[in-house]
């Protein structure tokens, strides 16, 4: 283990923190995750302020008649149901409030190809890897062309990508702690989840759903290239695909026509 190396390089308090934000969506999870911990957090601290408060003002010492209630008057009940409702209000309804509008003004916009530039992959999730599939320079689906990589994804800087995803044998899930963003892939169904990255590097996905024995080790490497690197890999790769990919591999064959 290389803790000792991160130790010097990245302080305790790192520990704590979310992965680097590399995404221009994330943050908006992070937002909601902070509130979250601080709404949670402030009424923790109201709780033990009366939980200790009251122990200590009716303590033994300082009542030496003991007072018995039910807690079941209409005054009780009232004060009950108001911090109930002040409870729900303030955290849950908030809650509900900003993660709909996350999903209404962003994760639900997917990027439309026919007025922006989008890159589209395909992601296949099985027992226990993943595999991604490019169109190639025919722009289609399914073709003998398509690139297609296992394990590992390589997508650009600054543009958004959109995947369509689906499962052969059981759900997984996936998951990109950088960019916050979690999908589920399902046998026989297509879910899509859009991203733009906006930082160069490698990084990691995982499978966030218990998916068989060895679910742990269903890693791939995220590449984020510059536009100019990317294409560099894009054009090798299709020479790779035009010269190599075999009509007869049934392990080649998984792609699926995109509809938007
Ligand atoms: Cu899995």
């Amino acid at each position: 283990m290389n803790l000792l190396k991160m130790g010097v390089s990245a302080g305790w308090l790192d520990y704590f923190r979310p992965p680097e934000n590399i995404s221009t969506t994330a943050h908006l999870i992070d937002d909601l995750f902070n509130f979250t911990t601080v709404m949670v957090t402030f009424y923790f601290i109201l709780v033990c302020i009366g939980l200790f408060g009251f122990s200590y003002l009716y303590s033994k010492k300082r009542n030496k008649t003991p007072y018995y209630t039910y807690g079941n008057k209409k005054q009780h009940l009232i004060v009950t149901a108001f911090i109930g409702a002040v409870v729900f209000l303030s955290i849950d309804l908030n809650i509900t409030r900003i993660a709909n509008n996350d999903l209404v003004n962003t994760f639900w916009k997917f990027p439309d190809s026919k007025t922006e530039k989008v890159l589209k992959v395909e992601v296949m999730a099985q027992q226990w890897m993943w595999s991604f599939r490019y169109a190639g320079p025919d722009n289609e689906f399914g073709t003998n062309d398509d690139i297609v990589t296992n394990n590992d994804l390589r997508v650009p800087v600054n543009t958004k990508v959109l995947f369509h995803l689906t499962a052969k044998d059981v759900i997984h899930s996936f998951f990109v702690p950088n960019v916050r963003l979690k999908v589920d892939t399902i046998p026989g169904r297509i879910t899509r989840v859009w991203w733009e990255v906006n930082k160069p590097g490698k990084y990691d996905i995982a499978c966030a759903e218990m998916c068989g024995t060895h679910h742990y080790l269903m890693k791939a490497a995220l590449t984020v290239y510059t536009e100019e690197d990317f294409n560099k890999w894009l054009a090798s790769s299709s020479l790779i695909a035009a010269n190599t990919n075999d009509p007869q591999d049934a392990n080649l064959a998984w792609g699926w026509k995109w509809e938007e």
